[in-house]
């Protein structure tokens, strides 16, 4: 008996033994502005036929694709200050995309320990955290959101430009050129490559600009959805394609600037006859709107190729591991929607690939939650460095290796914070299972200050109708209740 507990035992240690022994792996993580896993051809949906992503796909061929991968806060500058902390928002204090708070880039953070580790560091592309960046050996970033064409970068020695260039192909060159010839060769690395694409306003390169002109992009069933059933939050957004989406910046089909470009002649002309009124102009601009975004997906992927070619051909792709994520989800019409910030499925979940040769089983998927304050931690872990106790995430490497914890979470926290603002998304916290969602809406514009949602992500995956009154559910509803207030003991959440 106790010789099969001792056999067990060492059966399950095994991969981290063998881990132990093997020297330490270097990291690419590369990393998009934006990117739904809709528009993911390894996720599946209703966009996989326009084939968007062969390289990214080729990722999840050969590694872990996590399929309930989630943020803690749906917008960028909070969403990159909990990758690097590894906590969440009311912890590294980057509440939202504004001035209002400011990221210390003195607290701890993950690159600054792998670099104590015998890590060499390098973070190229954007990062949207004003101020010098630390623990990297080396940076180059975009100053804020940055530019797609003719970008400005920063690096410790000052501002360049790139003149005449696109942001997504210098941010692949110059991440190459640190492999190539930037790194000390003798250590392992950690090369972060940030995407600005696909970001609004979906500015494609020159090459890709009439990809899918001639096609039709599948709709989702809910592009004109009347929000019944929601609360006042999904009424009031200002993120519908129909009246938000502007026709000159984002489409490129009115003003000045684009009345004479060649480039847009056709959808100018098309807007300037009036031709196109009520549902029909919403699904001119629902169609518009994906193929910009597909076309920069392009670009984003294009580069996750390059760079997996050159690690193999620098003799670097059996010891490197590489990753593919974002910083959260997007709307891809969903709801009538674009951007993000809410806390249903397509902009609270993100994607997240890991390819980790010799050690993560090709073509598998993970169903465990996950969440963006697990990244540090993972990293770490990855490269055998200790984990603060103070980051509150959790490392997924075992789930890499093909074993769920026992004790792995069962719910997720989140909490957005930036209102009043761009927009105009209300504020809200909640909690979710793999069953249910809880949504609390407070605090200003909100109805008699705080508004609840409720759904069941088993029969309405869609998220079109909220149970919040229904009696048959009223026990689970007072659980998850429980359950977020238990989360938020154990975030140690203040700010409401
Ligand atoms: C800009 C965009 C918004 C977007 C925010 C935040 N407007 O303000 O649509 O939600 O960035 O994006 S734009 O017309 O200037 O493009 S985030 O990814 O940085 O959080
Ligand atoms: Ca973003």
């Amino acid at each position: 008996m106790i010789i099969k507990k001792v056999i067990n035992l060492v059966v399950c240690l095994l991969p981290f033994l063998v881990l132990a022994q093997e020297k330490q792996p270097n990291i690419v993580w590369i990393f998009s502005d934006d990117h739904s896993y809709q528009t993911i051809g390894a996720y599946g949906g209703r966009l996989q036929g326009l084939n968007p992503t062969p390289n990214i796909d080729q990722l999840a061929t050969e590694g872990m694709r996590f399929d309930k991968a989630y943020v803690e806060n749906s917008i960028c500058a909070p969403s990159r200050a909990a990758l690097l902390t590894g906590k969440m928002s009311h912890k590294h204090k980057k509440f939202d995309n504004t001035k209002k708070s400011v990221f210390d880039h003195d607290q701890q953070q993950f690159q600054k320990i792998l670099q104590k580790n015998g890590y060499q560091t390098a973070m190229i592309g954007k990062i949207h955290l004003p101020g010098k960046m630390q623990g990297f050996d080396y940076w180059e970033v975009l100053p804020g959101q940055g530019k797609y064409y003719h970008p400005d970068f920063i690096t410790e020695n000052g501002a360049t430009n790139y003149e005449g260039e696109y942001v997504t192909d210098v941010i692949t060159d110059r991440s190459l050129n640190w492999l190539k010839n930037g790194r000390d060769k003798n250590k392992p690395f950690m090369m972060m490559v940030h995407h600005k694409a696909p970001h609004r306003n979906w500015d494609p390169a020159e090459r890709y600009m009439t990809k899918y002109e001639d096609i039709d992009i599948p709709e989702p069933d809910n592009l004109f959805d009347n929000y019944d059933t929601r609360g006042s939050a999904a009424h009031k957004q200002e993120m519908d394609i129909a009246t938000s989406m502007n026709l000159d910046r984002d489409l490129k089909a009115s003003g000045e600037m684009y009345a004479n470009d060649l480039r847009f002649r056709d959808r100018y002309e098309k807007i300037a006859t009036g031709q196109l009124k009520g549902k029909e102009l919403t699904k001119w601009k629902y169609q518009t709107y994906m193929k910009d975004y597909l076309r920069c997906i392009w670009s984003v992927d294009e580069s996750v190729g390059e760079i997996v070619k050159a690690l193999k051909e620098q003799g670097l792709d059996k010891n490197t591991i590489v990753i593919y994520s974002s910083d959260q989800g997007f709307y891809m019409g969903e709801h009538g929607w674009f951007d993000k910030r809410f806390m249903y499925e397509e902009s609270f979940r993100t994607p997240l690939i890991v390819k980790w040769p010799g050690t993560v089983k090709a073509g598998s998927v993970n169903t465990d939650l996950v969440q963006n304050i697990d990244f540090a931690e993972t990293f770490l872990d990855m490269a055998r460095a200790p984990i603060p106790h103070d980051m509150q995430g959790k490392s997924i490497v075992p789930l890499l290796l093909g074993e769920t914890p026992d004790n792995w979470r069962k719910s997720l926290y989140y909490h957005y914070y930036e209102y009043p603002g761009a927009h105009s998304v209300r504020r809200h916290e909640g909690i979710a299972n793999k069953r249910y969602k809880l949504i609390r809406f407070y605090g200003e514009d909100v109805p008699d200050g705080e508004e609840w949602e409720f759904y069941d992500l088993e029969n309405d995956p869609a998220e079109m109708n909220n149970v919040y009154g229904s009696i048959l559910l009223s026990s689970t509803i007072s659980e998850l209740k429980s359950e977020l207030t238990r989360l938020r003991v154990q975030y140690q959440v203040t700010k409401q």
